[in-house]
């Protein structure tokens, strides 16, 4: 034993926040305005968080990831960047107002306030003077500049669009927010409605944003392939069948197929739900106008439509095939088949493609095998329940027989254009991004609408556009739309009465701009060039891969648009990404089946665990997700009182490679709590 005069324990509790107030007094964290390229630049951001009411243990892991690479960075001589703001609109607060009466933004600030105090204990390296929060006038406001420019440089545009509606809320759903197809908070069946919507021109940037994954190599592998996927690059050929007699005042429908070599292995047609053919025959018949319903209580969710069980109805409509002379086929009606993708429109190859398959099977339909596969012999290979749907050779198929796949998508696309009846193309996934929400906690989108003069921006001078305080959440819909005064304006263009734009921004536009934001907040134009083309990109960006696809994909669409329109000099925002995993814990299950909290619980060194209460043995779940239903979350604050900052960010470090998913353990922190005993007297 020791008997030298120490004291017993290092006390962080006074020396942490003795060297945050140094910190802060010192302004230590300060990044110049411009990097004067003394040093080299370096910008770290973590993605900000959306001000739920208290960090969590994920939040823990990714800002102490950051504040490793920003200690690391200026320890090395790099000019350093590391602020931190709020993602602060959105429906929680909305639900906050609905459903215990308080303001959303008397919600969202508190909460602010308190994960502020929070974060500030972790003793993170922030510069906490470029903070904002992207509900504050002064930074929606600038955001309601950039989306005039986008709209005056053509990246932006009002166009009808079908939209998953709640009839109850009057609202529409984003495709997570329909279950089952039914509306998340009203359950009513959703219904597909057409709505004149706002809409960024993303799809005008897809080539460039597919191309430009190539050279992001600092980026996960994994997150570039997501992306790709979703911005869906296809080559193939748009076809166009004869109507056997016309309908819906067409004599031709027309579909979109990456297999043109598989033509001769047709056995229907199908169109979308939405598709006018669709409306034509639901005209005729009240058997097909019923199978519409159904299909339209899917949603739009491309996800439910791939699980749902594969329907359709046949139209009595018939098309001529484009090859076989005289040959006739007929055209259904397909759950499977999008409106959105292609032309909405398909031919079916039942023996070349899975869903055309299993809807084959269900209805009786042929299925003329044309692809044999390598090894196989033509007079025995057959189909059964799946389908081929890789390269072969062609057979059964006219002109195109013994051809390869790719030499018969050739030939079939050549003999197609030479009878004027298609045409190769190329096809994208990727859709322009609608941003109109029918929501108060949201930018407001900076429109006025004039019957006589039509679309019209808000004047700079009138903006920004402010939210009004006093509003009624004690009615179903939009509390901008139902205001006494607030959408009633005069025209500024020509001094009638008209109506100010009520929908308000998708939050991810927030959050589609805030990294350059943070590079001169507080300017009174939304970017301050020299700051921003200074500081971008950021060099290491951190955050969950939840957001793989769409805060990155959009952030990157607004950073080309805007180098585009000559705001900045980068096209890419996040030079380096990292994506971290999940903090999860142990969760306990008493044998009747109660969950119980890790401090209701004696573990054992094996893991296993026994009820304090009782002495009885608990199922112990390892590595599961952190939930408040499981009773298995940690608070960060209890840590932070129980064992100081530096404990807890310790143990998050070193526990398991921040890649990758790690577990919260007692043994574990306790265990990081010795080892910065000794450390920390070096202080
Ligand atoms: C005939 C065919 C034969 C097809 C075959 C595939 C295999 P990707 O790669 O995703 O672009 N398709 C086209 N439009 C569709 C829509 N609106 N809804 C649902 N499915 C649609 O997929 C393109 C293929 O998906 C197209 O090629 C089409 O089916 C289908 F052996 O055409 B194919
Ligand atoms: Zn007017």
């Amino acid at each position: 034993m020791n008997d030298v005069a120490l004291p017993a324990r290092y006390d962080f509790a006074a020396a942490e926040p003795h060297w945050q107030q140094a910190w802060e007094a010192g302004a230590c964290f300060a990044a110049p305005d411009v990097p004067d390229g003394s040093k080299p630049k370096y910008y770290v951001l973590e993605m900000f968080p959306y001000p739920s009411g208290k960090i969590h243990m994920g939040h823990v892991r990714n800002y102490t990831l950051g504040d490793v690479v920003a200690r690391y960075k200026r320890a090395r001589g790099f000019q350093v960047l590391h602020p931190m703001g709020w993602d602060a609109f959105g429906l929680p607060a909305e639900n906050a107002a609905r459903e215990r009466g308080v303001h959303p933004a008397a919600w969202t600030y508190q909460n602010i306030a308190t994960m502020r105090a929070e974060l500030q204990r972790m003793g993170l390296s922030i510069e906490w003077d470029r903070e904002f929060a992207t509900c504050d006038p002064s930074y929606y406001g600038q955001q309601q500049k950039l989306f005039l420019e986008f709209l005056k440089g053509g990246l932006v545009e009002r166009k009808e669009s079908w939209v998953n509606w709640d009839p109850v809320d009057h609202t529409v759903l984003a495709n997570e927010q329909v279950i089952d197809g039914r509306g998340w908070r009203s359950g009513a069946p959703v219904e597909k409605k057409k709505l004149s919507q706002w809409f960024f021109s993303i799809t005008k940037f897809a080539p460039q944003l597919l191309e430009a994954l190539d050279g992001l190599d600092r980026w996960p592998e994994r997150v570039k392939l997501m992306q790709a996927n979703w911005i869906g690059r296809s080559e193939g050929a748009r076809v166009r069948f004869a109507l056997e007699t016309p309908a819906a005042g067409q004599d031709s429908v027309e579909v979109f197929t990456t297999r043109p070599d598989t033509l001769f292995g047709m056995s229907f047609l199908a169109v979308a739900a939405e598709h006018p053919l669709a409306a034509a025959a639901a005209a005729q018949n009240p058997a097909i106008a019923g199978f519409i319903t159904e299909v339209r209580a899917l949603g739009t969710s491309e996800a439910a439509i791939e699980q749902a069980e594969k329907r359709g109805i046949d139209t009595g409509l018939r098309v001529k095939h484009p090859f076989i002379e005289g040959a006739t086929f007929p055209v259904w009606i397909a759950n499977f088949v999008l409106m959105e993708y292609g032309t909405g429109a398909i031919f079916g190859c039942p023996s070349g493609d899975q869903r055309d398959l299993d809807f084959a099977r269900k209805y009786d339909l042929p299925v003329p095998p044309v692809i044999l596969p390598p090894g196989e012999d033509s007079s025995t290979f057959a189909i059964g329940k799946t389908a081929y749907t890789d390269d072969g050779v062609l057979y059964n198929s006219g002109f195109l027989d013994g051809l390869a796949t790719d030499a018969g998508k050739r030939a079939a696309i050549d003999a197609l254009e030479a009878k004027g009846q298609g045409k190769g193309i190329v096809n994208w996934r990727l859709r322009d991004w609608g941003v109109s929400r029918q929501r108060y906690w949201g930018c407001p989108i900076p429109v006025i609408h004039c019957d006589a003069c039509g679309t019209q921006p808000v004047p700079q001078d009138q903006l920004p556009v402010v939210l009004p305080e006093d509003v009624d959440f004690s009615k179903s819909g939009n509390p901008l739309d139902h205001h006494p005064s607030w959408k009633h304006v005069a025209c500024p263009s020509c001094g009638k009465p008209a109506l100010r734009e009520t929908d308000t921004c998708d939050t991810f536009v927030d959050s589609s701009w805030y990294f350059a934001r943070f590079t001169a907040p507080k300017a009174g134009t939304p970017l301050v060039a020299e700051a921003a083309n200074g500081w971008l990109p950021v060099d290491q960006y951190i955050g969950g891969i939840e957001h793989a696809i769409l805060h990155l994909l959009y952030s990157r669409f607004f950073t080309r648009g805007l180098s585009h329109l000559g705001q900045l000099s980068t096209a890419e925002p996040f030079a380096g990404l990292f994506t971290q995993g999940m903090v999860q814990h142990a969760s306990y299950k008493s044998q009747d089946g109660r969950w119980l909290a890790p401090d209701e619980v004696d573990v054992a060194t094996d893991g296993s665990a026994t009820d304090k209460a009782t002495g009885l043995s608990v199922t112990v779940a390892r590595n599961d997700k952190m939930s408040k239903s499981k009773r298995n979350t940690i608070d960060p604050g209890a840590i932070i009182d129980h064992y100081g900052a530096d404990t807890a960010r310790w143990f998050i470090l070193s526990d398991n490679p921040p890649e990758r998913d790690m577990e919260w353990t007692e043994s574990g922190v306790s265990g990081a709590s010795r080892f910065t005993q000794p450390v920390s007297y070096t202080h």
